[in-house]
């Protein structure tokens, strides 16, 4: 009796992970390309002679400067070993412009940078970003006991961030990738210590707040949904709704003027795991959408650029403003799409 129960359970538990697998991985999806009107590479971001320096997170600023984080080598992988960690700046009211390097000082050790969150208070412009370091040895002492995501600012230095992932070997990393566990989790750093306050969560990567600061968005990558928040005075969160996408949500901007989110997402799971552990050579798709949100729920959403990875490979951010998309990818180029349909 105990005997059948066993096999019973591990059958039931084959079952589930198999469906999840075959969901995940997206082997038989078909992305057909779709522009919202002319879209160009940016210039600056792919360098002669050191090849594509990848445009990961993308914020764009109200006079229309985007800031945006370029070179991550999130694992570290010697393939990557050409990009160059910096914080750069595009000016989408002067496009025909090439994006430049932000100079940053007080900082001498180079950067890889990750996620990113603009601030802006008193006329002064904060630029939050996630720094991995690339000569940090794996220790309990390591900066790098969690692996942050993305990041987005209530207050000066007072921030949410995300743990995509909790495991720290390399290995165990690839297991924990498609093990479909729940066990991301969203920090608040409060000015002075850190907490969870937001747990059980399948690869949280981008998130990001309402305009009037009630609501925390949140892409978790790896259950393809978006799970929003509502945030406490204390920065405490608790659970509003989660509506599953369909594809791999990444970055996630917020409209200041609509509320709407410019979600970027990789829509064929398998493509982007190989993209990222083999990033050279390798190609994946791209999907940005366009998602309206009512207090918290999602409402609708709009598909507003696809490609099947022959122009852009694996979107990670997507920003709007005046008629002009920007769209990022970790390892590509910044995409720039006057929007004729927006
Ligand atoms: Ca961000
Ligand atoms: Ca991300």
């Amino acid at each position: 009796m105990l005997k059948a129960f066993g096999v019973g359970l591990l059958c039931t538990l084959g079952i589930w992970y198999f469906n999840e697998l075959i969901k995940f991985l997206d082997i038989n999806k078909v992305v057909y390309s779709q522009q919202p009107g002319p879209c160009r590479a940016v210039e600056g971001v792919y360098v002669p002679e050191q090849g594509y320096q990848g445009s990961e997170d993308v914020e764009v600023l109200p006079n229309g400067i985007a800031i945006f984080s370029s070179g991550l080598n999130y694992m570290r992988n010697p393939a990557l070993k050409h990009v160059q960690g910096r914080m750069m700046m595009f000016d989408l009211s002067n496009p025909d412009e090439p994006a430049k390097a932000l100079r940053l000082t007080g900082f001498t050790r180079k950067i890889n940078p990750h996620g990113i969150s603009l601030f802006t208070v008193d006329g002064a412009v904060y630029v939050y970003f996630i720094h991995h370091a690339m000569d940090e040895v794996d220790s309990d002492e390591s900066v790098e006991k969690f692996r942050l995501n993305d990041l987005v600012v209530a207050q000066e230095d007072q921030f949410y961030a995300t743990n995509d992932y909790v495991l720290r070997h390399r290995f165990l990393r690839t297991l924990e990738y498609f093990s479909f566990l729940p066990i991301g989790n969203v920090v608040y750093y409060d000015g002075h210590k850190g907490r969870k306050v937001a747990e059980s969560l399948r690869r949280a990567n981008g998130i990001n707040m309402s305009p009037d600061k009630k609501y925390v968005y949140v892409a978790e990558a790896g259950a393809k949904r978006i799970t929003t928040f509502r945030r406490s005075a204390n920065g405490d969160l608790s659970k509003v709704s989660s509506t599953f996408m369909g594809t791999l949500v990444d970055n996630i901007n917020v409209d200041p003027e609509t509320g709407n989110l410019w979600v970027a997402s990789h829509p064929i799971g398998y493509k982007i795991y190989l993209k990222v552990a083999f990033p050279v050579g390798s190609v994946a798709p791209s999907l940005v959408l366009r998602v309206n949100v009512s207090e918290g729920v999602i409402t609708e959403t709009t598909q507003i650029y696809s490609d099947d990875g022959r122009n852009l490979i694996g979107s990670g951010s997507a920003v709007f403003q005046n008629g002009k998309v920007l769209i990022g990818t970790p390892t590509h180029i910044l995409m720039y799409c006057e929007c004729l349909t927006c």
